[in-house]
């Protein structure tokens, strides 16, 4: 309509510019007045229009961006959606992950008999550096501080530190949690799970635990915690035997969030990947705002990022929060 106006007017002013005519001059000023009120007019819409478009625009980029590296508080319930895929040791019975700059990542692999910590490249997957673990362990959780590997073990007390240069080890020490599973830092504790409700802070130089909580969502314990990821103030950990990640705050124990992600899983085994077992494995790139998921035996490590779950209709403590599984 605007346009259509602004044209009729505009052919309008033509006519009656003719100087040859001169009713038309007596007529020029009020018509110049109504051209100049409907391109105003005209002009205004168009602005509005423009206006309102961008705003759009920027709700829509809002509600598809990542959630993850943006300012505002994650969701309650958060989905992902696949950034990169990358190749990743179909052998490699994840344990430990953590992200180690330079597009590698420091793997803990278990299993007896083939356990082991390893150095491993983003793009290919390939082990770039390897110690195999004594086959009487079982490789569990991995975190670094400074240049220190801490690992600890399934079902033994026994916990090694590694050169992280070299994969040498260092010292080995008592595990100061009843059991080993995870392991990450906030660069000043050790967080530790141990298949329990409970998340351990441990003292990186005493190696003892200095707190513990237990880990809790809307009141009720979250059982079988297993590997875990510091990311932004918050533990992360996988919940074992399940597709779901809780968001953990280190200072009470409160579970702030979950991310929910069965399609990982679910779609390896749609490409047959058969032998495939269970999510397991969380690295956060703090400098490039990267997460990373992969699993035990996965064939693949995933760069994902955060989706809000806005119309998540299931049943988070069914899905995530299982009774303590006993061995
Ligand atoms: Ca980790």
């Amino acid at each position: 309509m605007p346009i259509k106006s602004l044209r009729r007017k505009s052919n309008g002013r033509k006519s009656n510019s003719n100087p040859r005519n001169p009713q038309n001059n007596t007529m020029a000023p009020s018509t110049t007045t109504s051209f100049r009120l409907t391109y105003r007019h005209a002009s205004f819409l168009i602005s509005a229009f423009l206006f309102i478009s961008v705003l759009i625009l920027l709700s829509i980029s809002w509600n598809t961006r990542s959630v993850i590296g943006s300012h505002r508080p994650l969701d309650p319930i958060c989905g992902i959606e696949v950034v990169n895929e990358f190749p990743h040791d179909p052998n490699a019975f994840t344990q430990g992950l953590l992200y180690a700059g330079n597009d590698t990542f420091f793997e803990s692999t278990g299993l007896y008999g083939r356990s082991s910590v390893r150095k491993v490249a983003l793009g290919t997957g390939k082990v770039e550096a390897i110690q195999n673990l004594h086959k009487s362990y079982f490789g569990e959780g991995l975190t670094l501080l400074g240049e220190r590997l801490f690992q600890v073990t399934w079902l033994k007390k026994t916990a090694f530190i590694y050169d992280s240069n070299n994969l040498s080890k260092v010292e080995m020490f008592t595990n100061p949690m009843p059991d080993g599973w995870g392991l990450a830092t906030d660069g000043k504790v050790l967080f530790g799970s141990d298949g329990t409700s409970t998340l351990y802070a441990i003292d990186p130089q005493s190696l003892k635990v200095v707190k513990r909580h237990i880990v809790r969502y809307k009141g009720h314990e979250v059982h079988n915690l297993n590997e875990l990821e510091y990311v932004n103030g918050e533990v992360w950990a996988n919940v074992w035997q399940t597709d779901c990640i809780a968001r953990i705050s280190g200072k009470d124990g409160v579970v702030l969030g979950w991310i929910y992600l069965p399609n990982l899983r679910e779609g390896l085994v749609a490409a047959e990947n058969r032998g495939i077992d269970v999510l397991n494995g969380i690295a956060w790139d703090q400098g490039k705002n990267r997460l990373f998921l992969t699993g035990k035996l996965w064939p693949k490590l995933y760069e994902i990022k955060l989706r809000p779950q806005t119309r998540f209709n299931g049943d988070i403590e069914k899905l995530c929060m299982h009774m303590p599984f006993q061995f």
